[in-house]
């Protein structure tokens, strides 16, 4: 049966069976993958069965144990204390919490349940730890967000690539295959293994990035690589962009960055004198306070080149989540309505409450974005409830310490999850729902195009799926049964309705078109009593979305992180990920094959560093910033700056690197600064 990976937003295709020894996968030859799977997805249907798989709802007794309740005992304590909660406090007291491997289907009826059912303003997702700075950024630029505006094959035929801040030959190995014909310029403060595979390695201080793009911009036009002709027609806003560029000149950008000089060079003259070239983000360019400026920097360099909205050539950003994309479309985010629409437009408001059948008066308006709502939970005029639907913020959140007592501090926290993730384990009641081969839906991968998840076997007894609890809530809640479809089908249809003519168009894409083997990238217009629309696998190759067609530079400047190093905190540390585990790990570390790739939390730091703080190989460091400890074992790596260290995100306890990381938000984005702080390391194993 042809579907796809459960997990990143490559959305490898796979064709999935059984045999004697229970589900099988294989590679597809869908184009992204092309045969081939990471060892995520060779290894994804031990997920299906993983030991501790939830099967009965849970509910908190008197005593504080988490006890099997049937699901009406379940579901009716969920909505009497949401009633309680919103009589005395307001709707606003409840909240949601979504996520970005969601299906669209649930995504959509997820922010149809919080406005509708639950009246709150208060949703938003973990996509906005994801790419919420790079959205901001490509939608001012282009006028449009989707995170490749053209299909991954197309990287295939560059010369030459820029990847700043993103590591795919861990985070996306199948993509790999794609860049091997161009020469890439890698920019990672870490030598990663995408980096040693590139034709050039530019390695940072964290958090400068936007220095260097403003230089690489500023050689791009000294140098004489601008595409004036292309600047001219295709764009506007260059003068006030290259008013701050003109400024980084390459030995100041070099004295910030720590880049030389002929590195930058290198790096414009491989982009310049390539006839077919990218320029690619990942979340180490954009997990910043200021994270879409520094993605808009991107965008300029790419601009002045001459990049986007030209066959063959291009800027993207490469986004994480399985459906990041299609979560970040559909209205499960604080300021959103389906369609790609604002929550503030009245026409779309008119429009969406017209598919509801809804006054578009009784929409509530944005709320707060994740790490704020996170922040308020339990707090005087903060949300009361929480439901959380595909997330396990008690590991990935920032300041997680913090996030941890105020997720204690609730009257109500409900998970829905099909593992006991360490948020499920705070719960008040555990929801246990299906898992990707266990359910039908659609989901759009980080080119845009849209996918059938599709259904090798039912749940096991005792699992609902999402929308089936979402279905039981909202009846509960009062709401007309019909208006919350446990079908993905025939929420499809009304997610079709809902996104027509807004940004992200679904409403000439049916699941029968899909299921035909269509590929059909958004946006895709329902095109009545005519041929159905082929759908735009590349963007802007006429024009951008803004009305008069043109791109827009933007005028950035850079800042320094939120926090800097001082005598105190003298390194900087900053996250991400390996291979073998996945986001918070809740999946991944229930796989046996990838828990012993990688068991447990480590650091990486360079071997002079560490003998200066008194730290061999192997044995246990505290890394201790403003908020708090992490321990992990050290790991020495000789390609690592001295002035910085690395902790992967995906463990917990006191592993989490999540106990360190800054709360400062991008104003915009309301990104956190998940990729700088500063620490101190030193021996020892107490967390506290
Ligand atoms: N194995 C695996 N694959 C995944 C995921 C996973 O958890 N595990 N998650 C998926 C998701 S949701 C996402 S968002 C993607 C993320 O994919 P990536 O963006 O590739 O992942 P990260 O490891 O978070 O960050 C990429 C690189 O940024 C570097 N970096 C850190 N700080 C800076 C900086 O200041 N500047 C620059 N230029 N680089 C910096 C890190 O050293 C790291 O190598 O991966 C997806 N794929
Ligand atoms: N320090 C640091 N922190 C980070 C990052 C970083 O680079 N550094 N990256 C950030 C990024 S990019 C991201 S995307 C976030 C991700 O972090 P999380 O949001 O915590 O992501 P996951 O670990 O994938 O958690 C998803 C949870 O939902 C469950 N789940 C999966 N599918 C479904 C479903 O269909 N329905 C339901 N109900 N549950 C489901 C899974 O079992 C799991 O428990 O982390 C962010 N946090
Ligand atoms: S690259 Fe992503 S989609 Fe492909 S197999 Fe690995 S985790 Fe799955
Ligand atoms: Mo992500």
């Amino acid at each position: 049966m042809a579907t796809h990976c459960p997990y990143c937003a490559l959305q490898c295709g796979t064709r999935l069976g059984h045999d004697s020894g229970g589900t099988v996968v294989e590679p597809s030859d869908f184009p992204v993958n092309d045969g081939r799977l990471c060892q995520k997805g060779w290894t994804a249907p031990a997920l299906l069965d993983v030991r501790d798989r939830l099967r009965h709802p849970l509910v908190r007794d008197a005593v504080g144990r988490l006890v099997p309740v049937d699901w009406d005992t379940a579901l009716d304590t969920v909505a009497e204390k949401l009633w309680r909660i919103r009589d005395e406090h307001g709707p606003d007291a409840l909240a949601v919490f979504g996520g970005g491997g969601l299906t669209n289907e649930k995504a959509y009826l997820l922010g149809k349940f919080a406005r509708l059912a639950l009246k709150t303003s208060q949703i938003d997702y973990n996509g906005r730890f994801c790419m919420s700075s790079a959205a901001v950024a490509g939608a001012v630029a282009f006028g449009l967000d989707r995170g490749l505006p053209f299909p991954v094959g197309d990287l295939g035929g560059a010369e030459a690539i820029l990847l700043a801040g993103a590591n795919p030959a861990e985070t996306m190995p199948p993509l790999m295959q794609h860049l091997e014909k161009a020469d890439c310029i890698v920019v990672d403060p870490r030598r990663t293994k995408t980096a040693e595979r590139a034709a050039l390695h530019l390695q940072p201080v964290p958090g400068t990035d936007l220095a260097l793009a403003l230089g690489l911009l500023h050689i791009a036009v000294s140098d004489g690589w601008c595409d004036k002709e292309y600047v001219q027609e295709r764009t506007t806003g260059f003068d006030a962009a290259w008013r701050r560029a003109v400024t980084w000149w390459p030995e100041r950008v070099e004295r910030v960055t720590g880049v030389p000089v002929a590195e930058q060079r290198a790096a414009v003259r491989m982009l310049g004198e390539a006839r077919r070239a990218y320029v690619l983000t990942g979340r180490g360019a954009e997990q910043h306070s200021k994270g879409a400026d520094t993605a808009a920097a991107f965008i300029n360099l790419a601009l002045a080149l001459g990049l986007p909205g030209v066959a063959g050539s291009g800027y993207g950003c490469l986004t994480g989540q399985g459906n990041g994309q299609g979560g970040r479309e559909h209205g499960q985010k604080a300021d959103q309505l389906p369609g790609y629409r604002m929550i503030t437009d009245s026409a779309a408001r008119a429009h969406v409450a017209q598919v509801w059948g809804a006054d578009p008066d009784t929409l509530p308006g944005p709320g707060r974005s994740a790490y704020e709502l996170l922040d308020a939970l339990g707090t005087d005029g903060g949300p009361r409830a929480l439901l959380v639907f595909g997330s396990n913020p008690a590991v990935s959140a920032p300041n997680a310490a913090h996030v941890c007592d105020r997720l204690a501090s609730l009257d109500l926290l409900v998970v829905a999850d099909f593992v006991p993730s360490d948020t499920a384990r705070m719960a008040d009641v555990v929801l246990p729902v299906a898992q990707w081969a266990e359910e039908e839906g659609t989901m759009t991968n980080l080119e845009g195009r849209v996918l059938r998840r599709r259904r090798l076997h039912p749940p096991p007894d005792g699992v609902r799926t999402d929308l089936e609890v979402l279905h039981g809530l909202a009846v509960r809640l009062g709401e007309p049964a019909d208006r919350y479809p446990t079908s993905p089908r025939q929420v499809f249809e009304e997610l079709r309705r809902a996104s027509r003519s807004g940004r992200a168009d679904y409403s000439g894409i049916s699941y029968d078109r899909l299921d035909a083997g269509e590929t059909l990238h958004w946006p895709c217009p329902e095109t009545p009593g005519g041929e159905p629309h082929p759908g735009t696998p590349r963007l802007f190759l006429d024009r951008f979305a803004h009305p008069d067609g043109r791109a827009r530079f933007a005028e950035v400047d850079h800042r320094d992180p939120a926090e800097t190093t001082d005598a105190d905190h003298p390194l900087y540390a900053t996250t991400g990920r390996v291979l073998a585990h996945y986001q918070s790990g809740a999946q991944t570390r229930r796989v046996t094959e990838l828990h012993e790739a990688a068991p447990e939390p480590f650091v990486e730091i360079h071997p002079d560093t560490a003998e200066r703080a008194g730290l061999r190989e192997g044995e246990p460091a505290r890394i201790t910033s403003a908020r708090g400890t992490a321990v992990a074992r050290v790991r020495l790596v000789g390609s690592m700056r001295t002035d910085t260290v690395f902790v992967p995100f995906h463990y917990p306890g006191p592993g989490r690197a999540n106990l360190i990381t800054s709360t400062a938000l991008d104003p915009r984005s309301r990104m956190p600064e998940f990729k700088v702080c500063a620490v101190r390391i030193e021996p020892g194993t107490d967390a506290s």
